[in-house]
C-alpha cells in the first residue's frame, strides 16, 4: 500500500491511502507517551477524517513495534494535567476519545507492543481492535497517581465485564495479546508481521459496505453506553438524512418563500 502523507506534524504522522487515512502517534523513544501537543495534532487530524467524505476509515496506531502507546507523558505532567506548548494544564485525551466516539466512520486500533494506560483507553474507544501476537495491555494508573473514572472505566466495565475491569485497574497487571481476545477486549490476534496487511483486509471489507448502515450502527451502540449525548449523535444522524428528504425540504423552502408548507403530500408510514 502506498501511504501519502496528509499533512506535516511534529508528534504523529498523518497518512492516507485512498480512502483509508492512518494516524501515527509518533514518540517512539518515549513507548509513543502523548503530551498535550500529541493530543492536539491528533484531534486536527481526526477532525480532518471526519471532514473529508472521501475518507471512509481511520487507523490508530503508534510508531514501531514496540508500543502503540503507553499513556500520558509522566514527564509533563504537572498538578492538575499535563502541560504542554501553552503551559496549561489539562487532559485534552478526554475530548480526543470522545471525538473518536462521535466520528461517523469505522476507527480501528492496530496495536503492536505496549497498549497502557491512557493510551489503551484510546485503543478502548476504537470500534475494532487488532492486534499483533507481541501486544500487551493495561491499566497502570492507580501505580502512578491517576485514573480514567471515564470510558476508561465504565466503558471497559461493558467490554470485558466489571469484574474484569476492576481486576484490570486494581491489581495493574499487564495482559498478553491472548488473554486481551479471551477477555473480548480485542478483536484479533495476528503476527506482528501481518498486522498492517490483515488491519488493511478489516479496512478494504468494511469499505465495501453501505457507509450510513455502518454510521447508524456506531451510534446507535454507542447512544446506548453514552445516555442522551449519545442519542443526540445518533438523532443528528437522523436530521442529517431527514434533510435530504423532499419533506424536509419542502419546511425549508416555505419558509424562505414565506409561504404555508404543505406537509400534506408526505405519506404517513406505520
Ligand atoms: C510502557 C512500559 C510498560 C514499557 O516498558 P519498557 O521496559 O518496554 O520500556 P521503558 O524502558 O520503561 O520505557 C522506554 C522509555 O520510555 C519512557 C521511559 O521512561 C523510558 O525512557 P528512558 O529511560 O529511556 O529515558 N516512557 C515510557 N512510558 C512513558 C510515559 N507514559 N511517560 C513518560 N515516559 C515514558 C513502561 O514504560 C511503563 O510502564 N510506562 C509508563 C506507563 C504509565 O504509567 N502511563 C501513564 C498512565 S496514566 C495515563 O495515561 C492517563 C490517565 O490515567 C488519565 C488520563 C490521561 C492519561
Amino acid at each position: 500500500v502506498n501511504w501519502e502523507k496528509v499533512k506535516d506534524y511534529e508528534e504523529i504522522i498523518f497518512e492516507r491511502a485512498d480512502k483509508i487515512a492512518k494516524i501515527t502517534i509518533n514518540r517512539p523513544e518515549k513507548r509513543n507517551a502523548f503530551t498535550p501537543n500529541t493530543v492536539e495534532e491528533m484531534i486536527e487530524a481526526f477532525t480532518i477524517c471526519r471532514d473529508d467524505s472521501s475518507i471512509g476509515v481511520i487507523i490508530l496506531t503508534g510508531a514501531g513495534d514496540l508500543a502503540f502507546c503507553s499513556g500520558g507523558d509522566q514527564s509533563v505532567r504537572g498538578n492538575g494535567g499535563y502541560v504542554g506548548k501553552d503551559k496549561i494544564a489539562r487532559l485534552n485525551v478526554l475530548d480526543l476519545q470522545h471525538l473518536i466516539r462521535i466520528i461517523p466512520k469505522p476507527v480501528v486500533a492496530m496495536v503492536r507492543g505496549w497498549s497502557v494506560g491512557g493510551g489503551n483507553i484510546l485503543q478502548l474507544v476504537c470500534d475494532l481492535t487488532i492486534a499483533a501476537d507481541n501486544a500487551k495491555f493495561g491499566q497502570t494508573g492507580p501505580k502512578v497517581g491517576s485514573f480514567d473514572a471515564g470510558y476508561g472505566s465504565g466503558y471497559l466495565g461493558r467490554v470485558i465485564g466489571h469484574k474484569r475491569a476492576k481486576e484490570v485497574w486494581f491489581l495493574n497487571h499487564f495482559y498478553t495479546a491472548e488473554e486481551a481476545y479471551q477477555m473480548n477486549w480485542i478483536n484479533k490476534v495476528v503476527p506482528l508481521a501481518d498486522v498492517e496487511s490483515v488491519t488493511l483486509d478489516w479496512c478494504n471489507e468494511m469499505l465495501e459496505k453501505s457507509p450510513t448502515a455502518l454510521r447508524f450502527i456506531k451510534a446507535a451502540m454507542n447512544a446506548d453506553t453514552d445516555g442522551l449525548a449519545g442519542i443526540q449523535q445518533l438523532g443528528g444522524d437522523a436530521t442529517m438524512l431527514f434533510y435530504q428528504t423532499d419533506e424536509g425540504k419542502e419546511g425549508r423552502d416555505a419558509f424562505n418563500e414565506k409561504r404555508k408548507p404543505d406537509f400534506d403530500q408526505f405519506p404517513k408510514f406505520p
